[in-house]
């Protein structure tokens, strides 16, 4: 990856910091500014990559660009938002890197942040107290709180398919990408994995490639984008109602500026439904998802109405019925909903050209890999120049499992969760006293718009930690019995939805030998908000407090 020269004069190898942050993306970079700029506290912040962003920094693959749209896809704070204004509702990568180049600007934050410094060890030192965090290249920050901000895809995921080594064209991971163009003109492409990412890759790649093959475990039941490019104009006419704007994406279950209506599926004639689905359509983005009847994601019924309407605006998109019935079956691959939509602008009519196919690997899966391509079970060898691995990653759990993070006991956290995940409030865990972390495990994460999401959690670790200042508290850790709660609401949550019946990430039943359990909170920001302040204005009510 080129360097994008952030580095400025030497780092030191041994820090000591007040608060160390691992990530600099959305979470980090938020967390960074309010805890050092209105707390006061010095902060310090480690991150694997060249540049500020998260994943987009890592996300450049063709294709890459956000599905929320702005302003609900970006930060609330009055400094960055005044003076900035977008392209387009759905922005693409490059953009978004010019958002973070802007953030910077603003907050500040690149000189306390210090790159190309992957964590590979945290350990409690119960003398200072405090984490003594090492990174794969020699360098050690002192902290006496720490705080992860990793994100859910930290982990990238990859097949085991026997050969993938002897390939002898390039083939690139979705999050790892070559910053250079990598010009797929009148080359031959395999996609493998049709998640959000595999549908952005295939949907740029059919239009410049030779010829394009999708290997498809599960269909994604795509949403229309309905991207549109906006001026400053309208930007500016709009922020005057920011402020309200940004209160209010706080108070809906996903963090969009809509909700589910408070209706049932059922409660309407099936004209008024279809009427509403049109809607829904015509509007695009998440809103069939989203902002539909109340009981889609609970009822069987009501859901399969869902799918009905999508699979029929869907197939009648692609001239070729047997394709039609790989990409959007008449009987539902899983719950509408139960994993996460893609938005798409053109993905389908592409299944419309002579050079694009889709091969379906549950009926043909990819046996081996072969120096000019993939061999399926079939028997035949699809040549090709480059493989595009969209197989996503070891989600939500993987990257903070994958750090070295040892509790007070010295025992691992991927061996405290080997058998399950347990945390409390998505934000602490028992035996990680002054460890906090947000936009992971047992959070609203994949349930909610990244940025919402961790202005919540972050607004709570910044009170946290200003309270314990000022009621000069040592440390808080997270008691057992809480994280057992914790977990127990997150099961039953999930179990009254139709999430655990899906083979999805939000299950961590992407990866082979995964315990199957809800990874996220199911309950919505607004029911989460109440969780986390009880447990603040009860004096850390859960917590062992020092
Ligand atoms: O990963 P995924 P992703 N053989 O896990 C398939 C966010 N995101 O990188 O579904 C064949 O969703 C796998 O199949 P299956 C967003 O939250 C956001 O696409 O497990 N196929 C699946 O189809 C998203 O949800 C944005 O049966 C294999 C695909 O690979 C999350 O990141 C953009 C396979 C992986 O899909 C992750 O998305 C991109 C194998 N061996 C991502 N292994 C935007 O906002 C896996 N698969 C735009």
């Amino acid at each position: 990856r080129k360097d994008q020269g952030t580095q400025s004069g030497s780092v030191p190898q041994e820090i000591e910091t007040d608060i160390l942050i691992v990530g600099a993306g959305f979470g980090g970079v938020y967390l960074l500014h309010r805890l050092r700029d209105e707390l006061g506290f010095n902060v310090k912040c480690f991150e694997a990559g060249k540049d500020l962003g998260g994943i987009w920094h890592w996300n450049c693959y063709p294709g890459a660009r956000v599905d929320s749209p702005i302003p609900v896809y970006e930060y609330s704070l009055e400094k960055v938002w005044k003076n900035w204004s977008w392209s387009c509702k759905y922005p693409g990568w490059q953009e978004l890197r010019r958002y973070f180049d802007h953030v910077e600007q603003q907050l500040q934050v690149k000189k306390d942040v210090v790159f190309e410094s992957a964590v590979v060890s945290s350990e409690w030192d119960e003398k200072r107290p405090g984490w003594t965090v090492k990174t794969e290249d020699g360098k050690t920050a002192r902290c006496r709180y720490l705080i992860l901000a990793t994100g859910f895809a930290a982990k990238r995921n990859f097949p085991d398919w026997p050969g993938l080594d002897t390939f002898e064209g390039a083939i690139h991971h979705s999050s790892f990408w070559p910053e250079e163009d990598v010009d797929v003109a009148g080359k031959k492409v395999a996609v493998i994995g049709t998640g959000s990412t595999g549908i952005q890759i295939a949907q740029e790649c059919a239009k410049r490639a030779k010829e394009l093959t999708v290997f498809q475990r599960t269909p994604n039941l795509c949403l229309p984008m309905q991207q549109a490019s906006l001026t400053s104009k309208e930007q500016e006419d709009r922020k005057d109602d920011y402020e309200q704007f940004f209160r209010d994406r706080k108070s809906t279950f996903a963090g969009f500026p809509f909700d589910n209506i408070q209706k049932n599926t059922l409660d309407d004639s099936s004209e008024e439904r279809e009427k509403f689905f049109e809607q829904l359509w015509e509007e695009g983005g998440f809103k069939l998802w989203l902002a539909t009847y109340k009981d889609m994601l609970y009822e069987k019924e009501a859901n399969r109405h869902h799918y009905d309407f999508w699979a029929k605006k869907t197939r009648a998109r692609i001239t070729d019925p047997a394709t039609a019935d790989i990409l959007a079956p008449l009987e539902p691959p899983h719950a509408f909903g139960t994993k996460r939509p893609s938005l798409e602008q053109d993905f389908y009519e592409q299944f419309n050209k002579p050079n694009v196919h889709v091969i379906d690997v549950n009926k043909n899966p990819v046996v081996g890999v072969r120096p000019r391509g993939l061999v399926t079970a079939d028997g035949k060898l699809h040549e090709v120049d480059l493989i595009a691995l969209a197989t996503g990653f070891d989600s939500v759990t993987g990257g903070m499992m994958n750090m070295g993070l040892k509790d007070i006991d010295g025992k691992p956290l991927a061996e405290k969760w080997a058998m399950g995940t347990w945390s409390y409030l998505g934000t602490t865990c028992n035996g990680f006293p002054n460890m906090f972390f947000l936009y992971g495990a047992q959070g609203p994460t994949a349930f909610s718009n990244g940025p919402t999401c961790v202005e919540v959690q972050g607004d709570w670790i910044v009170d946290s930690i200003r309270k314990m200042r000022d009621e000069s508290i040592q440390s808080i850790e997270a008691t057992r019995e809480a994280e057992e709660d914790w977990r127990r609401k997150i099961t039953e949550l999930s179990d009254k939805t139709l999430f655990p019946s899906a083979n999805s990430w939000y299950m961590g039943a992407n990866i082979p030998g995964k315990p199957r359990e809800q990874l996220c909170y199911a309950g919505g920001l607004p029911l989460y908000q109440k969780e986390l302040k009880e447990s603040l204005d009860e004096g850390f009510k859960g917590f062992v407090v020092v």
